[in-house]
């Protein structure tokens, strides 16, 4: 493998810095997987891989596709004096990095005034949500801003903080595992300084909040506030310093992580609430809403002398009452009482015990997760643009849109969350096989230029295996669900071999019969996803799909006076007869939006890699690596984008950088571009098989051809150098 610093200058500008800025160690394996002389091997671009992460060098390109990999540990290339470095610099002129994909996607914003977005991928702990935020600081720092823009500025960056508290769990895969999805724009003027910003959330993990596999833990903010809280903060909360008091902390057996303090962890957390425009009243409701559902989580039911379920813990249900702002009698019968409406009538009939104990759980998963709701919606009023302040820049402003979506995940067992994560993983896998297949495919046809297409895996089918509408997943699912009789998991596992038996990604213990080679139990059912095979329980499937509060515990919270609350339950929810639209349709139909959000914007990726399940530093397992490598397609991209050629750069550039090397091109070409290109290439001896000339650009098929005419301008180099430091822009 050898490396070239200068050959991958794109169509960059060429820049003296690039000389100096590469190091020994930079030049480690190629930068540019396109550099690779044996591309079409596997071994080779995992041997590339590994070599450069030995180096620390964590990042690679594919064409303009940024590969990165997780080095778990702080490589000090963060700081501002490395965003000065990337910044205003060409994409290949400099050693990858995420600052190259930040900048080049900022510049091309303001230069073609295009909406942009980062598509940002990987399987959990890949390094995403990381990478987002690299992202949002560089712009944070670099750039332009006033005073007014200062304050959006801050508030883009402490958003993150408050997101991650309550979004945010320590999983088997991730101690800051993402639970929710998100989509982030960041609005810029015409200036290029960020004046607002706006965040789409996406389905919370709320089981969580009562439920914790082994070694997990339930969200960030519950041990924050517990670590940190001040004293007579807990004791107005009825807490005590001690997260092994509560059931709901617990269940995972882990209440401490050791790379997370969460003391000095609340402390961010309470200073970003301030920064993003919290008042004292609203931060106390919220933190009323957190300890309520630790004390739902305590609230113990036992069985009364008339033999109907109460509950057995006054003291929790004194403070429930008070800190969800509810009247106490009111919410103690609606925890042991269902509302029945029968014949017209309304009758009162009392909840069993397991009865009591879902219910009760869904009253904390519900205010949990509209409390969530609430945050984001408050965040995004206090990063709205706001007209008044910037009427300058009014009617001209662009976006980037950053997407840091919960990854991949496989666990011992997946339920229905699991589902939807790695659902919404194919619909994005989708997004970049059609993006990245189609944006090549169109250039060559708009340059005019013939290619051979490349095979890949197509996952169409396995979205449609989801979503298709009748025969669907989720439509079997919802039909289950709403079906009258007595539905149930089983039931739905019934039909959905019924009617999804047949295909090839799909498998039950029935249907087994060689599509797969683990064993499928007889309440799971296997998806044979793009990214591997998953297992999931079946159990709660229709429960979380339904998402049910029961009326009554509807209605009492409906009254209360916490504003928080009063916000997030209307009136109408319970008078309305209309059934809410399932979690999982709701899922389907925001991803759809989503997709259509991206598909309007002109995308960038950044695709991490997870180099071990240890989350320990300098450990490469390949064959780890090597089935990331396979089902993010990365090979497949490098084909496609070697397939016809290897480069590609506008007429202007090569001509520009080349032109030295032939008397009639130099020292200025006079007359049509390409034809100062077909001059400067015959001078140059390029064969016919070696290169095409498009419309406005020159497609050069080998890499090897490149690097011969990079030679020969280093041979003439030292005359050369100071008229080389053009000014001229053009980036890819
Ligand atoms: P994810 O977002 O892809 O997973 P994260 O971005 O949270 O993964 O990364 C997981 C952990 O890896 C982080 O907490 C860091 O400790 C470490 N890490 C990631 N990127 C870097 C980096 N560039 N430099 C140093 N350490 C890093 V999930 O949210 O689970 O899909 O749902
Ligand atoms: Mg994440």
């Amino acid at each position: 493998m050898r490396y070239r610093g200068r050959e991958v200058g794109g169509e960059g500008r060429v820049h003296r810095v690039m000389e100096s800025t590469l190091t020994a160690r930079d030049r480690v394996g190629v930068q540019d997987f396109v550099l690779l002389e044996n591309y079409t091997s596997e071994a080779a671009f995992i041997e590339n891989l590994r070599r450069r992460f030995g180096e620390k060098l964590i990042y690679t390109y594919i064409g303009s596709v940024l590969v990165s990999v997780n080095p778990y540990k702080d490589l000090e290339i963060y700081s501002k004096a490395h965003m000065e470095r990337y910044r205003g610099v060409s994409f290949y002129e400099i050693s990858p990095h995420i600052y190259a994909v930040s900048d080049n996607t900022y510049r091309a914003m303001r230069t073609e005034r295009r909406d942009q977005c980062i598509l940002i991928s990987g399987e959990s702990g890949a390094g995403k949500t990381e990478a987002s935020k690299k992202i949002l600081q560089y712009y944070a720092t670099t750039c332009p801003v006033t005073d007014h823009m200062s304050t959006i500025r801050d508030r883009l960056l402490q958003s993150n903080p408050v997101l991650e508290a309550f979004g945010n769990a320590k999983t088997l895969r991730n101690d800051n595992s993402s639970r929710f999805g998100k989509y982030m724009d960041v609005q810029f003027d015409f200036r290029g300084a960020p004046i607002g910003g706006h965040i789409l959330n996406y389905l919370l993990e709320k089981s969580r909040v009562v439920h914790q596999n082994h070694g997990e833990r339930n969200f960030h903010i519950f041990y924050q506030l517990l670590e940190g809280g001040e004293q007579d903060q807990l004791s107005k909360l009825g807490l005590e310093r001690n997260a092994q008091k509560y059931h709901y902390l617990v269940k995972g057996c882990c209440p401490r992580v050791s790379s997370i303090n969460d003391k000095s962890d609340w402390k961010t957390v309470r200073k970003a609430l301030t920064v993003i425009g919290f008042h004292e009243e609203e931060v106390e409701d919220l933190l009323n809403i957190i300890a309520s559902v630790l004390h739902l989580g305590n609230t113990q039911f036992g069985e009364g002398e008339d033999g109907e379920t109460q509950i057995t813990t006054e003291s929790h249900l004194t403070y429930l009452s008070k800190l969800l702002g509810v009247d106490g009698p009111a919410l103690r019968e609606a925890l042991t009482h269902k509302k029945l409406t029968a014949k017209g009538e309304e009758m009162i009939g009392p909840l069993s015990f397991e009865q009591a104990v879902a219910a009760r759980d869904a009253l904390a998963k519900a205010v949990y997760g509209r409390a969530f709701t609430w945050l984001v919606a408050k965040i995004n009023q206090s990063l709205a643009f706001k007209d008044e302040v910037y009427n300058s820049s009014k009617g001209s402003s662009s976006v980037i849109g950053l997407l840091d979506i919960y990854g991949f995940e496989v666990f011992q067992h997946n339920s229905f969350e699991q589902f939807c994560i790695n659902y919404c993983n194919e619909k994005l896998q989708q997004l970049f096989i059609k993006l990245t297949l189609k944006s090549e495919q169109e250039e060559y046809e708009a340059e005019g230029i013939t290619w051979e297409p490349v095979k890949y895996f197509d996952n169409k089918i396995i979205c449609d295996l989801v979503e298709e509408k009748h025969k669907g997943f989720i439509s079997i699912l919802d039909e289950e669900c709403l079906r009258p009789g007595e539905p149930s998991d089983i039931s739905f596992l019934e039909k959905l071999e019924d009617t999804l038996g047949g295909h090839a990604h799909f498998v039950t213990h029935k249907l087994a019969n060689g599509k797969t080679r683990k064993a499928v139990g007889r309440e799971e059912f296997r998806l044979i996803h793009y990214a591997g095979e998953v297992n999931y329980t079946v159990n709660g499937f229709l429960d979380k799909n339904t998402d049910l509060l029961y009326r009554n515990l509807k209605e009492v919270i409906c009254q209360s006076d916490n504003q928080i609350l009063s916000q997030c339950f209307h009136r109408e929810e319970v008078t309305t007869q209309k059934r809410p639209e399932t979690a999982a349709t709701q899922f389907k139909n925001s991803l759809a939006k989503l997709i259509e959000i991206l598909m309007s914007k002109e995308p960038s990726y950044v695709r991490c890699i997870k180099p071990n399940d240890a989350k320990q530093s300098g450990r490469f397992d390949e064959a780890l690596v090597r089935h990331q490598v396979k089902y993010l397609g990365l090979m497949e991209n490098l084909r496609v984008r070697r397939a016809g050629f290897a480069y590609r750069r506008r007429y202007e550039a090569f001509l520009q950088r080349y032109k030295s090397l032939c008397p009639g091109t130099w020292p200025n070409w006079q007359g049509r571009l390409a034809d100062g290109v077909a001059t400067l290439v015959q001078h140059l001896g390029y064969k016919a098989e070696e290169y095409k000339l498009g419309k406005t650009k020159i497609f050069i098929r080998f890499p090897k051809t490149l690097f011969t005419t990079e030679d020969a301008l280093e041979a003439r180099r030292p005359a050369l150098a100071l008229t080389l430091q053009t000014s001229w822009r053009g980036y890819r």
